[in-house]
């Protein structure tokens, strides 16, 4: 009996998901200084200053512009917290965070 018994061999092969990933968007607004802007990019998102610059202007040209791309935590975690670093200074800067396409 025992030489007949099969075993099933088949093997399910686990991939790891790849987390989706959150944009992190500066938002356009009239009142907080283009050089605050700039310094809160470099600060927080650790972008150069060439590049700060670039996506201060694109965002104060076209409204709005995508700074990073990160997990979903990291980026609400990240535009909240640069939101009210520009909040405790008394502007309305504003960044959010969406799923990317
Ligand atoms: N529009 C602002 C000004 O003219 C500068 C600015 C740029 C503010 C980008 C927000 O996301 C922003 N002072």
């Amino acid at each position: 009996m025992a030489d007949t018994d099969t075993k099933n061999r088949t093997q399910t092969v686990l991939k790891t998901a790849k987390p989706p990933l959150y944009k992190v968007i500066l938002v356009n607004d009239d009142f907080t200084p283009r050089d605050f802007v700039v310094r809160i990019l470099k600060a927080e998102f650790r972008v150069p200053e060439a590049q700060a610059l670039g996506i201060m202007l694109t965002a104060h040209t076209k409204g709005s512009c995508v700074v990073a791309v990160f997990t979903k935590e990291i980026a609400e975690e990240k535009s909240n917290r640069a939101t009210e670093i520009a909040r405790d200074k008394g502007y309305p800067l504003l960044f959010t965070s969406e799923p990317e396409e």
